[in-house]
């Protein structure tokens, strides 16, 4: 847990979120500002800025949160699915805390959009 971390306030439930999924290792919850029908974010619950810094961490964490990205595209989607980690601030990475973006319940077009 980092003290000023957003996601690992939504982790402690110090902030409150949409909460759609959880497992030992990771939390998942819908999107404040959704871009497709289904837009969930699949989180760690240990604090780990982004994903590479989680697989060397903690792989098991990391097959962990890609095994439930599939479940909520599942559950939730139309199956097929996006899975997007913004990595870095010019990648539009906002929050520091790892994250990947589900995205489904639309047709996406590539490049992404
Ligand atoms: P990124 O730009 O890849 O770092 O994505 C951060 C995402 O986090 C962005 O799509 C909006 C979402 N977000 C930011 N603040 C909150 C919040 O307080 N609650 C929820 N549910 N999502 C948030």
């Amino acid at each position: 847990m980092t003290d000023d971390c957003l996601f690992c306030k939504i982790v402690s439930g110090d902030v409150p979120a949409d909460v759609v999924g959880e497992t030992d290792h990771t939390i998942a919850f819908r999107d404040i500002n959704p871009q497709a029908p289904t837009h969930v974010l699949v989180i760690p619950k240990r604090h780990e800025p982004d994903v590479a810094s989680l697989a060397a961490a903690d792989p098991e964490a990391t097959v962990d949160l890609i095994t439930h990205t599939r479940r909520i595209a599942d559950e939730l989607g139309t199956g097929s699915y996006r899975l997007v980690f913004n990595t870095g601030a010019d990648a539009f990475q906002t929050v520091f805390h790892c994250h990947g973006h589900v995205l489904s319940g639309r047709s996406l077009t590539w490049p992404p959009g």
